[in-house]
Order: C-alpha cells, then structure tokens, then sequence
C-alpha cells in the first residue's frame, strides 16, 4: 500500500479529550473516530489492528475445541425475563421495541441466547461437552464510557460457553479456556496474570479476570509476585496436567479489588512478593455451574433415562479493549512498537523523496514490488514530507521495521531498523528472509 493512498486521517494535535495514552495514540493516528459518546467507527489501520487481534483469538479457541457460530446483535427480551435477568440488568442494558411493539435489546452478553440455543438442539448427555462461541458486537449502556474503546458502550467481545455434565467436567472445561487465553495474550505480546474475581452481574462462585499490567488500568490489583515465575508450557495438552497446573495459580495470591483482605494478603504473601499496582482487565472467565440452565429448563438425558441440567461457564475477551490495552503496555517514550502479530504493516518503506529525486522512488518501488511478490505486507511512504516528519509520523503509526532510502543506502544496500532498536544494513534478499522468519513465528 502507498501511503498517499491509505485512508489514515492523523491529526496534528493532541486530542484534549483524551486522557490516556491508548486513547490519545487512536485518534491522532486515525485508527477510530468517536461517532456519539462511548461509540466509535474503527478506520482501517485500526480496523486491520482489530481483525488480527480477532483472528488470534479465534485460532486459540479453535485450537481448543472451540465451535464458532453467529448469534444477532438484537435479543428477544423473552429469554432474559426466562432467566430473571431482564430486570437485574438495570439501565446498563438497551432496550428497544420493534415496530410490534415486541421488547428487544441489544445483547451486553449471551448466557440466555446460547442456553435457548442448545436446550432446543441438545437432548442426550451423548452431545456433551460443547464449547461454543461468537465474535461479535456487545452494548453496555456504561454509566461512564471513558479512555476510548477501553471502556465503551459498544464493543467487540469474544465470548464462549461451555456445557458439561457434571461439575468436575465443567471445571475441566474451564481451565482449558483458562490456558488458551494465557496463549492469547502471549501471542499478543501480553503478560496476563489471572486474578481471582468478583462475579458481579454474570454469577457463579469461581472467576477469574486476565490482567495486564498498566498504571492507566481501572482494576486496582494485589498479587504475589511468584505468580508471573509459573511457566505455563509445562502444560502438555492432556487434562490431568491442565487441572494440576491450573492448581499452581491458586497457591498464589492474587485478587482484584472487590476480593481484597488486607490481613490475607499480609498473612499470605511474604512483604518481598507484594505486588499492588493497577492492571486493565482483557478478559473474564465465570462457572456458574446451572444459574441459566435450571431456569430456562436446559437439560439432557442422561443414559439412566435421568434429567439434569447442564453444567455452564462463559468465557469473554475484549477484542476491542485489547487494541488499546497493547498500546498501553507497547507505547513508551513516545514511541509505539506494534508486537508483529498483530502489527498494521510488517515493514515501512521510507525514503527521503525531492520533487525532482527519481532515485529513492524508482528504489523504494523496487523493494516495494520485491517484498509484495514475496507476500509480505509493506508500506510504502510516497508522500514528499522532510523525513524527520516521516520519522515523527511512524514512531506514532508503530510499524515495528523500517527500510530508510537515503544518503547510506547503496544500490542493493539498505538501512533496515527496528523501531526502537537497532539499524542493519542489508541486502534486499536478507531483509526479505529477515521478515518471513520473523512472520512465520507469529
Ligand atoms: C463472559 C463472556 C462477560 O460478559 N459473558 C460472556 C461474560 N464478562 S465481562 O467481564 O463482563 O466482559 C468480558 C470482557 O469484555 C470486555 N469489556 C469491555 N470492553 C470495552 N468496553 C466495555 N464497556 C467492556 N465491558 C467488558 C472486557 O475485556 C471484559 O473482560
């Protein structure tokens, strides 16, 4: 992609209504555009950013056993007074009625959905376990939506649900989500830690929210530092080794503010191993064993001709919040580095271009052809601007290599730099093998 072509409206200023760093970096690189309070359009480099976190998180569910469906945006409101949640819910939830005068909402979440789902299409204890999921928009009538998509009104939410038969099952069930989604977020490029928490308006007695680290996060957390040592590839993929591996977390504290006892904490956690600091939540997961499933009648057969219900967890990730929860953990010193995974370009062209100066054009057009026919995903700025203004713009845009067409460039010789790391000067075939290991390990 030229630059000049690429729809990427940055702003030269700072924008004032945004008071932290995600949100400032989003709008001035034109990755989204506020379109009412807490409601954003994503622009295609974010929009891009965006599609990849998705896809990462969908492998990783797959990966699991996961099943991908589509449920609407748009509920029936029957299903939610089935479960009693309809009035719980309160303000938060947006309620609308068709032209019928039907009660519909757009869905903050889909326990009810998916159970009106699988109580319909599910009979026998032969089906079970199901681990079902969607990607898709969510709205929350926030009471206050700040910091851009950390803390919107309408986001982009994975969410799963897991049906079990009995309770020991389902635990199984949870804590290979439990994995997959510490495997998400290192592929993200994120440090996760997973935190006991609160169940608030979901339900359930066991929970955990995934943190990361951020003095700009809204969870206020307290853990024993020994947690971030567990090496979670010790895990072979077989469920013993899951559950007792699982187990490790619990013999660590770490609890989020709703869950804080000072005395715990000071009695568990030797003074050297406390950690308390802030964190952004980027994802939840709930056992709620038959808090849906009993109310909206969702039982199988079991072989002895026995009923029971089945035994249900939810699993969410933010997608939406995760674009800006990386730049609040990748953006220092003014300067952001995408992680490569995800990454809007996997490499910029730069050069130093005159009217009159043909050269680095006709070379950077050469690179560019090469690096595209070798199907990497090359930016190719083509724009007039001084190249200190072209360095300013990319240590904003965050690409994380660079090939500078300048005075040191020879004719196949080139500067390759890492965004905030160091310069090679190399061969167009090395940077072309440079960037397909550095691709492939993604
Ligand atoms: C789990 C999946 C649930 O909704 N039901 C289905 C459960 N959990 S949750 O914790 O309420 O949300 C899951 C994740 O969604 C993100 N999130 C938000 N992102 C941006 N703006 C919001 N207003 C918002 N609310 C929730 C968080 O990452 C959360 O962990």
């Amino acid at each position: 992609m030229y630059l000049s072509k690429l729809f990427i409206p940055l702003l030269k200023e700072n924008p004032s209504e945004a008071k932290i760093k995600s949100h400032q970096l989003m709008l001035k690189t034109g990755m989204i555009k506020q379109s009412s309070t807490g409601i954003y359009s994503w622009l295609p480099i974010g929009f891009k950013i965006m599609k990849k976190i998705e896809k990462i998180v969908r492998e990783e569910q797959n990966k699991i056993g996961a099943q991908e469906l589509l449920m609407p945006t748009i509920q029936s409101a029957e299903i939610w007074k089935e479960s009693g949640r309809y009035d719980d819910y309160g303000e938060e939830m947006l309620r609308i009625k068709d032209r019928q005068g039907k009660d519909l909402l757009y869905g903050p979440t889909n326990e009810e959905l998916i159970t009106e789902i699988f109580r319909s299409s599910v009979k026998s204890y032969k089906s079970l376990p199901q681990i079902l999921y969607h990607i898709q928009w969510k709205f929350r009538d926030e009471l206050r939506p700040r910091f851009g998509v950390m803390r919107c009104k309408e986001f982009f939410m994975k969410d799963a649900y897991s049906f079990d038969l009995d309770d020991d099952k389902a635990k199984e069930s949870y804590n290979k989500m439990f994995f997959a989604y510490l495997n998400t977020f290192k592929r993200l490029g994120l440090t996760a830690i997973p935190m006991s928490a609160d169940t608030g308006p979901i339900g359930g007695d066991l929970s955990h929210e995934f943190i990361i680290l951020a003095d700009t996060g809204e969870s206020k957390i307290y853990a024993d530092k020994r947690i971030f040592d567990i090496d979670i590839n010790e895990h072979q993929n077989n469920q013993p080794s899951i559950n007792n591996l699982r187990r490790k977390y619990d013999n660590f504290y770490a609890v989020t503010d709703d869950k804080f006892k000072k005395e715990d904490f000071t009695s568990k956690v030797n003074k050297n191993n406390q950690l308390t600091t802030k964190g952004i939540e980027v994802g939840h997961i709930f056992y709620f064993g038959d808090k849906y499933s009993k109310p909206l009648k969702c039982s199988v057969d079991l072989k002895d001709g026995k009923k029971v219900y089945v035994k249900m967890g939810s699993y969410g990730i933010g997608v939406s919040r995760l674009v800006g929860a990386v730049i609040e953990a990748k953006f220092n010193n003014n300067i952001m580095k995408w992680p490569e995974s995800i990454s809007p370009f996997d490499v910029v062209i730069i050069p130093s271009l005159q009217k009159k100066d043909d050269l680095n054009f006709e070379k950077s057009k050469k690179i560019y052809d090469f690096l595209k026919n070798s199907n990497i995903d090359v930016l190719f700025d083509d724009t007039e601007d001084h190249l200190s203004a072209k360095f300013k713009k990319f240590d904003l845009i965050g690409i994380p290599y660079q090939i500078i067409i300048g005075s040191k460039s020879g004719e196949n010789q080139f500067e390759f730099k890492e965004i905030n790391g160091k310069t090679d000067i190399l061969t167009i075939e090395e940077i072309k093998n440079k960037l397909n290991k550095k691709i492939n390990s993604n």
